[in-house]
């Protein structure tokens, strides 16, 4: 039987040292729901701040992301539950933009629920969901008509390290015509404890976010990781920007993985890294644009200063 995706990635990331496992597979059905619980969480900021920034300045954004004439596609990279997008989507109708909205998102179920969500709530919309992982969906942007207006909102952005981030801009900006737009989400860097309290609440509901990639090896790969030996670590480096999240194992073991034919070894206090979640200077930002061919158009920021979504162009 040949493996699947997650099952080489598996293989891949507990056979290297250090040990890691990529964030990507956090959002099983179980992981979508407590990531949507996340997003509710008193710590964590970014989504509730986000969602004022679009809220508030929608006139702003929309007038720097539409093209001044002529139909557009209004591409979104990682849709999720489309709360934050409808803000844009509501000035956008009103403006009676001429526009298709094209969310793309891996998961078939999250895509089948927001398009239906859509069609009920802005019945008037052009929607032509996509179920593609970015790459591949990159790779048809250019065979869209018209403009192209890209999202990639959330911050999501800031789970790449910085090489994969700059080849991720360069993809993104190698089809844009100079009329095009990108929107995207960053962070910024600001009190550390706050940040790192956002990783790490009190309730608990990150570290099950975290631990649920164990359940899910478990579950779809037939493991016996056993949660009592496993807790979730998080720390921000302020130099680095960085915020890196850990499953440890408390006490040395041996986890057998069925569906792999094999087990693996942990030492005590022996870590998986499983996160990186990068917050961002606007000199930073600046740099990185120019870095993959990219201009910064316009900045929306929060007063506090706390999250900025950022119009790049070519
Ligand atoms: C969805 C990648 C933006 O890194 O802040 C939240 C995921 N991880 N809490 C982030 C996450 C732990 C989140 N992103």
């Amino acid at each position: 039987m040949p493996h699947s995706d997650f099952a080489t990635h598996v293989a891949q990331g507990l056979g290297q040292l250090p040990k890691t496992l990529s964030s990507m597979y956090f959002y099983d059905d179980v992981g979508s729901q407590l990531f949507q619980q996340i997003m509710g969480l008193p710590e964590y900021y970014p989504t509730r701040t986000e969602y004022a920034i679009l809220q508030e300045q929608s006139a702003a954004i929309v007038a720097a992301l539409r093209p001044e004439a002529g139909p557009f596609s209004l591409v979104e990279l990682g849709a999720g539950d489309g709360l934050k997008t409808k803000l844009l989507l509501r000035e956008l109708l009103r403006q009676q933009a001429d526009f298709t909205y094209a969310p793309v998102d891996i998961s078939a179920g999250a895509m089948s629920g927001l398009a239906a969500a859509l069609r009920q709530e802005l019945p008037t919309l052009r929607l032509d969901p996509v179920v593609e992982d970015y790459a591949t969906a990159l790779q048809q942007l250019p065979t869209r008509p018209g403009s192209k207006a890209v999202l990639f909102l959330g911050s999501n952005i800031g789970n790449f390290g910085p090489a994969e981030r700059l080849a991720f801009l360069r993809q993104l900006a190698a089809p844009l015509a100079p009329a095009d737009r990108l929107l995207i989400g960053f962070d910024l860097q600001k009190d550390p404890r706050r940040i790192r309290a956002a990783y790490d609440d009190a309730q608990g509901i990150t570290a099950a976010f975290n631990l649920n990639l164990l359940r899910r090896i478990n579950r779809e790969l037939e493991a016996d990781f056993d949660l009592r030996y496993w807790q979730h670590y998080t720390d921000y480096n302020p130099l680095a920007g960085a915020v890196r999240s850990f499953l440890v194992s408390t006490r040395a073991q041996q986890v057998q993985i069925n569906k792999l034919g094999r087990s693996f070894d942990f030492a005590a206090w022996e870590v998986i890294h499983t996160e990186n979640s990068y917050k961002f200077t606007r000199p930073q930002i600046e740099e990185m644009a120019r870095e993959a061919g990219l201009r910064v158009a316009a900045v929306f920021q929060d007063t506090a200063g706390d999250f900025a979504d950022v119009v790049l162009a070519k």
